[in-house]
């Protein structure tokens, strides 16, 4: 089998239990399965000039090999075009893009030298595999030095519609880019439309039968793997002996009441202000739950450095002591708002013994706190997963309650269907999630996008062998 390279803006501390960032998540999981080495950002800055070669660790079976970023680089690259630009946008908020000169530079500086970076340490038959939006040109700065090796890319977030993209800097390069991969990967059904619309209208493109779209002149494979956890470990966790002593102890604390649960990184995609709107309704059109619901928000403090984040943290900050300051009680404090990471133990554990999961993104990619509230449930007395019909997890976790985030009353009449939902629906609901999310798990995901980035045409093309020229339809089983 041939050795796994991963890329991704950041590698993980894989020593700390405290991980919270879906990819890091997903990442971590599909490497601790197969081994291989993860090359990227290792979170620290140097001032420009300082030379440090790349650091490498080895844990349990995993190599990694990191390297900082520059102030500059740091400023430009990941504040700039990476989360003042990319990230709104492809989340469709076009509102909050914050382009300034630099930033593309940067991004592309970058690229480049997270190019150089990693030449050195690649085998002639590794597989490597690049994440998301930081490293959309990544693969076309390997090809440039002579990198012949499959690359796939994998983008964990949403893609837009093109008439969004097209207000992007340079976003035909951006594009174009990604076709020096041989396998293009998105979450969901709408992302691979929006890739497919923006180039056929702005790159003459056009997709066959099996997948592989031809555009700008060259050709890739795309397709769509949603991403999934790792559900049996999970919901091990949430069941394990220390859980269950944690789950008694939280009781004593929280029970009598109902408990509703929502757990993030505080980032304005994830619908949090609306949440905190919706759950002030409840209380007030439905008054039998104060004293007898507590909502429970885990916001994770994220990117604190970019201006957006810092209004949506005031944002919540002055919500929650409205909310608190307006219904709360000597006794009662309806909601607990907590910025701080969680270990995943503990957050598996407050899954379990909350009676809704609630997860209202205005924009996700998939969202992998829906899959991991459901995995944690108790199937006798399973909990009501709350779902926002824009994270990429509505497309298959059809059984939830779904709703749309922007609408703040919709969303409080259904925390009350869930609150008061009977046994028997409950458990039919569970059943059908918990079913869906083991099939389609994270192996299921990454087995899918290495087997088609192992089997893609086009890598066969780019080595020029007349071995195999016959696509076979089977060989990409989630493409288009
Ligand atoms: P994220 O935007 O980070 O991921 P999500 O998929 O929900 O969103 O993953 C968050 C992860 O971090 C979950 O595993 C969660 O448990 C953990 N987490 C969140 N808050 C935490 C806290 N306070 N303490 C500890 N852990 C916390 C991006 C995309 C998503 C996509 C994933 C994976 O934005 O759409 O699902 O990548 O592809």
């Amino acid at each position: 089998m041939s050795r796994l390279v991963v890329v991704s803006n950041r590698v993980a501390d894989l020593t700390d239990p405290v991980q919270s960032g879906g990819l890091a998540v997903a990442v971590k999981e599909a490497l601790e399965a197969r081994g291989g080495l993860w090359f990227g950002w290792d979170g620290n800055t140097v001032p420009a000039g300082t030379r440090i070669p790349p650091k490498i660790t080895k844990v349990s079976g995993i190599t990694t090999v990191t390297l900082p970023l520059t102030q500059r680089d740091y400023r430009e690259y990941y504040l700039g075009f990476s989360n003042g630009v990319l990230w709104p946008m492809l989340h469709y908020r076009l509102d909050l893009v914050n382009f300034k000169s630099g930033y593309l530079k940067g991004y592309k500086r970058v690229n480049s030298k997270f190019a150089d970076a990693l030449s050195p340490f690649l085998k002639p038959d590794d597989i490597i595999w690049v994440h998301d939006f930081h490293l959309l040109p990544l693969g076309a700065e390997l090809r440039k030095r002579g990198c012949r090796q499959r690359i796939g890319f994998f983008l964990h977030i949403p893609f837009c519609p093109p008439e969004i993209l097209a207000a992007a800097p340079e976003n035909e390069w951006l594009v174009r880019t990604l076709f020096a991969y041989d396998l293009v990967g998105f979450q969901t059904r709408t992302d691979l439309d929006n890739f497919r619309r923006y180039v056929e209208v702005h790159g003459g493109g056009s997709t066959d039968s099996i997948g592989v779209t031809s555009a700008f002149g060259a050709k890739t494979a795309i397709g769509c793997f949603p991403i999934g956890i790792d559900t049996d470990a999970f919901r091990a966790m949430a069941t394990s002996p220390e859980a269950k002593a944690r789950i008694r102890d939280l009781r004593k604390r929280i029970l009598p009441r109902q408990l509703i649960i929502g757990v993030d990184r505080l980032d304005y995609s994830k619908g949090l202000p609306d949440r905190l709107r919706a759950y002030a309704r409840l209380l007030e059109i439905y008054p039998e739950n104060r004293k007898a619901v507590t909502f429970m928000q885990i916001a994770a403090p994220t990117r604190e450095d970019v201006e957006a984040y810092g209004d949506i943290r005031e944002e919540l900050e002055q919500l929650s002591g409205a909310i608190n300051g307006r219904f709360g009680d000597f006794d009662w404090t309806p909601l607990r708002y907590i910025h701080r990471h969680i270990p995943r133990k503990t957050l598996a554990v407050l899954f379990r013994e909350s009676q809704v999961g609630f997860v209202s993104p205005l924009r996700d990619g998939m969202n992998l706190v829906a899959k991991e509230y459901v995995a944690a449930q108790d199937g006798r007395n399973p909990g009501v997963l709350v779902l926002s019909k824009f994270a990429g997890a509505a497309e298959t976790l059809k059984e939830a309650l779904i709703v749309n985030p922007y609408d703040v009353d919709e969303m409080a009449e259904c925390l009350q269907k869930a609150l008061g939902m009977p046994l028997e629906e409950r458990k039919r609901r569970q059943k059908a999630l918990l079913a869906t999310i083991r099939k389609h798990d994270v192996h299921e995901w990454q087995e899918n996008f290495l087997n088609a980035l192992t089997n893609t045409p086009i890598a066969t093309d780019r080595d020029d062998s007349d071995a195999v020229r016959a696509r076979d339809a089977t060989l990409l089983p989630h493409g288009v």
